[in-house]
């Protein structure tokens, strides 16, 4: 039920984000920004559109911030996909965008899309208030930049070239800035465009995010271990610390399944209402890719 909730959303980012680029150029470029926004599971933009609901914010405004926070999300893939950081091959099962066109167009491609999101919180349609939108402009643009998701993959890059691996703090600090600031966002943002208080949604969004990260980090060994013939997960093979490195497979499902209860629980002033989220946080330690 949940991944039909999913997938509905999805549908929904995609069809808006095809309206709002409906009068742009025929150029490599856009098609590489259209590709790049395909196929993933649309989390970010679902909770936004979940938060929206839980506000009673008309779900064609909460589309805007949902578009712009996968425009976004999927700048960073794109950009996390070059030669220059983890020079992958493979996205969400595709070439990734420079394989499939090159890097100039891959560059252009994550720029345009992050400008895009920007745009699209700062569109009057988003929301009729100004100082709605220059909330939710500013602290997007905190997530994505310096203090937030740039941060934690400079971080990443800097453990790298670091001699030791980064013990469970570092770790944690590094992922709250690539994975957990822009889920953040995201799971706060139909708050912020009701005026309403954010604090029970920020107390969900700090654990699922966590919960994501180790999540992956035990998808990446279970997804090598059941995978004839795939190649050894990155983080994995470096010797570089993850959340399973640290606290070994069991004591990372632990951490994931108690970090999501306190997500849970963390939306009780919400009652029932937040159902959906709660089911989304099950999802996220359960999911397959
Ligand atoms: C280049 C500034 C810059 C940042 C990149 C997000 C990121 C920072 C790198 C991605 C590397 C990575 C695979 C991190 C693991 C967690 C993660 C963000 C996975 C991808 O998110 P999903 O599973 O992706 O929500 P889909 O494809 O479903 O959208």
């Amino acid at each position: 039920m949940f991944r039909d909730s999913l997938e509905a959303g999805a549908r929904a980012v995609a069809a808006h984000f095809d309206h709002v680029l409906s009068d742009a150029a025929d150029l490599p470029v856009l098609h590489a920004m259209r590709y790049a926004t395909t196929g993933g599971k649309g989390l970010r933009g679902w909770l936004v559109l979940e938060g929206a609901r839980l506000h009673d914010v008309a779900p064609e405004r909460a589309l805007w911030p949902a578009c712009a926070i996968e425009a976004i999300h999927a700048y960073s893939l794109v950009h996390d996909d070059l030669p220059c950081m983890d020079d992958d091959d493979l996205r969400r099962g595709l070439p990734t965008v420079h394989r499939k066109w090159d890097e100039a167009t891959a560059v252009l491609a994550g720029d345009a899309l992050q400008a895009l999101g920007f745009e699209m919180v700062a569109d009057p349609r988003c929301h009729p208030d100004p100082l709605v939108r220059a909330d939710l402009t500013l602290s997007l643009a905190r997530a994505a930049g310096a203090r937030g998701m740039v941060l934690g993959q400079a971080l990443d890059m800097a453990a790298e070239r670091a001699d030791a691996p980064l013990d469970l703090q570092q770790i944690t600090a590094l992922q709250a800035g690539k994975t957990g600031a822009l889920i953040a966002w995201s799971a706060e943002a139909g708050a912020r465009l009701a005026h309403a208080d954010l604090a029970p949604l920020t107390a969900y969004a700090e654990r699922l995010g966590l919960a994501f990260q180790i999540a992956d980090d035990i998808l990446d060994v279970e997804g090598d271990a059941e995978t004839v013939g795939k190649a050894v997960g990155k983080d994995a093979g470096r010797g570089k610390a993850t959340f399973v490195s640290l606290l070994g497979l069991e004591g990372a499902k632990a951490r994931a399944t108690s970090l999501v209860t306190e997500a849970c629980d963390a939306l009780s002033p919400y009652g029932h209402r937040a159902d959906a989220l709660r089911e989304a946080a099950r999802f996220v330690i359960s999911r397959r890719n």
